[in-house]
């Protein structure tokens, strides 16, 4: 049956895509973003790896491709009336919301980062569910999460939920969280302002606790150039796999942080968006806070570095001391049992992946800033 999404950050590296998905799979799609990623490239002095067009030269090329029409909506989540007023026009069936700053390097630059990030990420989160509540409490909230807001406890990480047992009482609680970075927690605090917007407004809503997302192509992007997603290398939105690839590339040494010994859930970008598709297809019910941990492996940063390294030769791993503040001998097993019971079925990591992605990289060498590819945040505050 055809929907109508919304997808907020659909000019990102995940909501380009996912949109695109949506549209391929006869959904009825329109995109939101207010251009802040773009302007974080100009502050931060790089670009995507590979060519990104303009939003609307985007849609343009996907109707020239496939047929179907995206609508654009240029607009900041951060403007409430704005928001209540495109939920109005365009009525959505489900709302996917990628639109937040992301990156926990950004977030712990400084207090002004800091303080940016937790106000366009939980405000425009909460502008969302009063504009939910306000247009029509049946839309479906598909929100991003991260799989980092739980940290790495010394217990098994269940999906979203923990039965607790105290004093001889028993209660089902949000499972406790203990995130490493002032990103990370933006997350937490949306996760806790969406449960409640379901007690209380009777609001059905979808948090996906997402692990670091690897790749490039996927079906859609990859039929056109022109549909490219971003790809960043940079050690402040560059994710580690990605960055590894970029480094082994260009024959520098992988940056490994720490003893590497740190475990992280990951998925492949291909696996993201049909992990959206499956949950927008298969809503939550009216006043369900929803949680699937969506990730497809775990990998510690070291097995990720030795993977790439032995697929490229020459490829040196550095280790340096580690700019975060997170464990690197840790407890690491993380259910996942809700994306896989709607019929997920995973691209694992591959060695052909990677090599796929080392002619991606070739090809667009010549844009790396490679001065940008060290880590230059620091957790720990100077002279502490
Ligand atoms: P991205 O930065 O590439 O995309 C986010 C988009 O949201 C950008 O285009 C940006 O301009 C837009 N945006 C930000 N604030 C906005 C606002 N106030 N109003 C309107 N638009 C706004 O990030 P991404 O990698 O595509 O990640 C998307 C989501 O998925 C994020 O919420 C992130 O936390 C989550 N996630 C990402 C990863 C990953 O590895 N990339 C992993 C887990 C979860
Ligand atoms: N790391 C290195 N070397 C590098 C880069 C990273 O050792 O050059 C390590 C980091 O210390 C960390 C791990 O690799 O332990 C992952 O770092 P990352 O930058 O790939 O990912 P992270 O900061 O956690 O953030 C990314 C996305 C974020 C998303 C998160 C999912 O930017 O939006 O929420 O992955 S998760 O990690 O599950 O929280």
């Amino acid at each position: 049956m055809s929907m109508k999404v919304l997808v907020l950050g659909g000019d990102g590296y995940l909501g380009w895509p996912t949109a695109l998905h949506l549209s391929d799979c006869g959904h009825e799609v329109a995109v939101l973003d207010n251009g802040a990623r773009r302007g974080y490239d100009d502050e931060l002095g790089v670009t995507s790896l590979v060519p990104i067009r303009r939003l609307d030269e985007r849609v343009t090329a996907w109707e020239e491709v496939s047929g179907a029409q995206l609508s654009v909506y240029h607009g900041d989540l951060l403007d409430a009336e704005y928001v209540s007023a495109t939920l109005a026009e365009f009525r959505p069936d489900a709302v996917v919301h990628f639109a937040e700053q992301r990156s926990a390097p950004y977030s712990m630059l400084d207090r002004a980062h800091a303080t940016y990030t937790q106000h366009n990420n939980v405000v425009g989160t909460l502008n969302l569910l009063y504009g939910i509540a306000e247009t029509d409490p049946d839309i479906h909230l598909v929100k991003l999460g991260t799989l980092g807001k739980y940290g790495t406890p010394n217990i098994d990480i269940e999906e979203g939920w923990l039965t607790v047992e105290h004093n001889g009482r028993s209660d089902r609680v949000l499972f406790p969280k203990r995130p490493g970075s002032f990103y990370h927690l933006s997350k937490v605090h949306d996760s806790h302002n969406i449960e409640f917007a379901c007690r209380a407004w009777d609001l059905r809503a979808t948090d996906l606790n997402q692990g670091v997302v690897y790749g490039h192509h996927t079906a859609q992007t990859g039929r056109d150039e022109r549909l490219a997603t971003r790809f960043d290398y940079d050690a402040v939105f560059g994710t580690v796999l990605n960055r590894f690839i970029v480094q082994a590339v260009l024959g520098e040494p992988l940056t490994v942080y720490g003893s590497g010994g740190q475990t992280r859930g990951v998925i492949d970008i291909r696996d993201t968006v049909e992990c959206v598709r499956l949950a927008v297809e298969n809503p939550a019910a009216r006043g369900e806070f929803r949680v699937f941990n969506q990730l497809t492996e775990s990998f510690s940063v070291g097995e990720l570095a030795k993977l790439v390294a032995d697929t490229h030769p020459c490829t040196e791993i550095t280790h340096l001391d580690n700019p975060r503040v997170e464990a690197d001998q840790h407890h690491y097993n993380v259910v996942s049992t809700g994306l896989a019971e709607l019929g997920l079925r995973p691209h694992l990591l591959a060695d052909t992946l990677i090599t796929s992605m080392f002619e991606l990289v070739e090809r667009h060498a010549g844009r790396v800033n490679r001065a940008a590819l060290l880590p230059a945040t620091q957790w720990r505050l100077p002279g502490r």
